[in-house]
C-alpha cells in the first residue's frame, strides 16, 4: 500500500506556495500532489499510470523498469506553428518566431485553463537544470496534470527535493504550467513569457511540448536569459574524446532534431580506434559560459535522454541500446507479443507480428510503420556506459571545438573548419538541414536552421547572432568552429560517408586541429583536410577517392547555396549584424 504521506511534502518557499495557491485556485484540481523525487513516489505513480492505462508494463525480465506510452495520434511531435514567444514587442521575438503580446496570450489561455484540472490531480514538479551547486544551474517548477510528464521529468532532470534545496527562499525559478485539456490540436499552445521566466503549455502531452525543462526552459527561455546574463543556451550535444595517452578534449555540436546528436554523443569508435574513448556529457542541450581561465565552459542541464528510437540498434548506437535496456519510458514504439519493443531499424527483419504505435495489429505486410518515425525513448543518463565522470562537475567542461552540422544530401562537404570566430558564427548562422519527423509538417525539405536553434531561440534571431559575436570578447581562448555533414549522397542516392562509429575519424581530425596537430588546405569555405591529412586506415572498401568525393566542393552549387541563405538574411535584416553581411560578401568573393 502506498504511503499516505506521499505527495504531501510541500515546499516551504513562500514564492512557490503563493504561486501554487493562485494556480490551483484557477485550475481547480481535485488534489495537489507535491513531488519529492523519491523512489517510493516513482513506484506509486508508475503503478497508478499502469492501472489507468497511461503506461503499459513491458516484459520485466527483458526490460526491467521499462514502460510503453502511446500518445494521442494527433500529438506525436513538436508543433512549431503553435509555439509562441510572448514579449512586449513583436520585434523582440523577431521574424523567426510566432509572437503574441503577453496580455493577449493570457487573455486567450485563461479561459482555456480555468477549471481545466477538475476531477484531476495537479502535480507540482520541482527540478534542476544543471548539476547541483553549479553557478550555471537553474531551478524550474512545472505544474502539470499529466502523470506521464511527472515520470518523464524525473528522468530528464534532477527532480524533487534537490531543487528546493538549491532554490532556498529565492524567487528565481521558472514557472511552468502544463494543462493537457482534451489534447486537441485546435487548442494547443506552447507559450513562453521570457520577461517573466514563465511558460504555459496547453493541449498536448508530447515530450518537446510538455517536458518544460527541455526545449521551453533550457532553450527558449534559457537563450533569452543567456543573452541578458552573458552565456549561451544551445541545441548542442557535449562529448569528451579521450586519446590513448589520456588526453581529454571536449567538443559541443549543434545538429537539428533527429540528425544524430544522440548517436554522435554516445559514439563507439571503430576497431582501429580501440584505444580511444568517447565520453558523453549531454546529447541535446549545452549551457556555455566563459570560465575564469578564459576558456568556454559547458554543462549539460539535463539528466536524461529523450532520443529518437527508429534506426537505433547495436550497430548504430550500442551505448544507447544498453542505456534503454532498463528503467526507460518508451513512447509510440511498437509492442511485441512477449512485451518487448520494436521500431524500424531495430532489427533487419521485423518480428512476424506486432501491435503498432497506435495499438493496432501489425504484420510486415502492413503499409504503415510499426513505430512512429518520431517515437522516443526517455532514459536516465546514469544508464549510459559512456557517461562522462565530469557530468556532475559544477564548473562544466572546457570546450575546444564547436561543431555545426545538418542533414544535407548534396553540396555540403563532410567536414571543414571556419577561419575564425566571426566566420564560425557565419557558418552556424547559415546552417541548413532537411526537415525530419521531430516536428510536425513536411519531411525532407531543406530549410535554414541557424545553429539548429530556429525552433528554439527565445528572442530575435538577429540579436542572437549579435550575442554570439559579442561573446568572443569574454573568451580569451576561444574554441574553433567546424561544420560537418554525414548525410551527403551520390547520384544513386547512396550515402557517401558510412557515418556512425566512422565519424570518429572526423572527430579525430577536429581535435587534432584544435590541438595544433592536423594539416589542412585553405579553400573558399574554410580549412579542409585532404585525403593525406585524414585517417582512413582500416576502413574497408573506402578509398581516398571516395573521401575526396565526400569533400568535393562545387563553386556553382555554393553560389546557389549563398543565394538560398539570403532569404533568411533578408527576413532578419533589421537586426542582422553587419559582420555577417561582410562574411557573406567575403565568401562570394572567394568563390
Ligand atoms: O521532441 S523534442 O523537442 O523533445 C526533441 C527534439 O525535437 O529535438
Ligand atoms: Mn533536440
Amino acid at each position: 500500500m502506498a504511503n499516505e504521506n506521499l505527495g504531501t511534502r510541500k515546499s516551504t518557499n513562500r514564492h512557490i506556495l503563493d504561486w501554487i495557491e493562485v494556480t490551483s485556485r484557477h485550475c481547480e484540481p481535485d488534489k495537489i500532489f507535491w513531488c519529492d523525487g523519491s523512489e517510493e513516489e516513482k513506484r506509486a505513480l508508475t503503478q497508478e499510470a499502469v492501472a489507468s492505462g497511461i503506461l503499459i508494463e513491458l516484459n520485466q525480465q527483458k526490460l526491467p523498469g521499462c514502460y510503453l506510452h502511446r500518445s494521442n495520434p494527433n500529438d506525436v511531435a513538436r508543433v512549431e506553428q503553435c509555439t509562441y514567444i510572448c514579449t512586449p514587442s513583436e520585434d523582440e521575438a523577431g521574424p523567426a518566431n510566432n509572437w503574441k503580446a503577453p496580455r493577449e496570450m493570457y487573455a486567450m489561455l485563461r479561459p482555456m485553463t480555468k477549471g481545466s484540472m477538475r476531477g484531476r490531480t495537479m502535480y507540482v514538479v520541482p527540478y534542476l537544470m544543471g548539476p547541483p551547486g553549479s553557478p550555471m544551474t537553474k531551478v524550474g517548477i512545472e505544474v502539470t496534470d499529466s502523470i506521464y510528464v511527472v515520470l518523464s521529468m524525473r528522468v530528464m532532470a534532477r527532480m524533487g527535493q534537490v531543487a528546493y534545496d538549491e532554490l532556498g527562499n529565492s524567487d528565481d525559478f521558472n514557472r511552468g504550467l502544463h494543462c493537457m485539456l482534451d489534447v486537441n490540436p485546435e487548442r494547443r499552445f506552447i507559450a513562453h513569457f521570457p520577461h517573466e521566466n514563465k511558460i504555459i503549455s496547453v493541449g498536448s502531452n508530447y515530450g518537446g511540448n510538455v517536458l518544460l525543462g527541455k526545449k521551453c526552459f533550457a532553450l527558449r527561455i534559457g537563450s533569452y536569459l543567456g543573452k541578458r546574463e552573458g552565456w549561451l543556451a544551445e541545441h548542442m550535444l557535449i562529448l569528451g574524446v579521450e586519446s590513448p595517452t589520456g588526453e581529454k578534449t571536449f567538443v559541443s555540436a549543434a545538429f537539428p532534431s533527429a540528425c544524430g546528436k544522440t548517436n554522435f554523443a554516445m559514439m563507439v569508435p571503430p576497431p582501429k580506434f580501440k584505444d580511444w574513448k568517447i565520453w558523453t556529457i549531454g546529447d541535446d542541450i549545452a549551457w556555455m559560459k566563459p570560465g575564469v581561465d578564459g576558456r568556454l565552459y559547458a554543462i549539460n542541464p539535463e539528466a536524461g535522454y529523450f532520443g529518437v528510437a527508429p534506426g537505433t540498434n547495436a550497430e548504430t548506437n550500442r551505448n544507447a541500446m544498453e542505456t534503454i535496456s532498463h528503467d526507460t519510458i518508451y513512447t509510440n514504439v511498437a509492442l511485441t507479443p512477449d512485451g518487448d519493443v520494436w521500431w524500424e531499424g531495430k532489427t533487419e527483419t521485423p518480428p512476424p507480428e506486432l501491435i503498432d504505435w497506435r495499438g493496432n495489429q501489425w504484420t510486415p505486410d502492413s503499409k504503415e510503420k510499426a513505430a512512429h518515425p518520431n517515437s522516443r525513448f526517455c532514459a536516465p543518463m546514469t544508464n549510459n556506459p559512456s557517461l562522462a565522470p565530469e557530468v556532475n562537475d559544477p564548473n562544466g567542461v572546457p570546450i575546444s571545438a564547436i561543431i555545426f552540422g545538418g542533414r544535407r544530401s548534396s553540396t555540403i562537404p563532410l567536414v571543414y573548419s571556419a577561419f575564425n570566430w566571426i566566420h564560425g558564427v557565419y557558418v552556424g548562422a547559415t546552417m541548413s538541414s532537411e526537415t525530419t519527423a521531430a516536428a510536425s509538417g513536411a519531411v525532407g525539405q531543406v530549410r535554414r536552421d541557424p545553429m539548429a536553434m530556429l525552433p528554439f531561440c527565445g528572442y530575435n534571431m538577429g540579436e542572437y547572432f549579435k550575442h554570439w559575436l559579442n561573446m568572443r570578447k569574454n573568451i580569451k581562448y576561444p574554441p574553433r568552429f567546424f561544420h560537418v555533414n554525414w548525410f551527403r549522397k551520390n547520384e544513386q542516392g547512396e550515402y557517401l560517408w558510412p557515418g556512425f562509429g566512422e565519424n570518429m575519424r572526423v572527430l579525430k581530425w577536429i581535435i587534432d586541429r584544435c590541438n595544433g596537430r592536423a594539416h589542412a588546405h585553405e579553400t573558399p569555405l574554410g580549412w579542409v583536410p585532404g585525403p593525406e591529412d585524414f585517417d582512413l586506415e582500416g576502413m574497408e572498401n573506402f578509398s581516398p577517392e571516395q573521401f575526396a568525393e565526400t569533400q568535393q566542393m562545387n563553386n556553382e552549387d555554393w553560389k546557389r547555396e549563398v543565394l538560398s541563405t539570403d532569404e533568411l538574411f533578408m527576413k532578419l535584416y533589421s537586426h542582422l549584424p553587419k559582420e555577417l553581411i561582410f562574411q557573406r560578401e567575403l565568401l562570394v568573393a572567394r568563390l
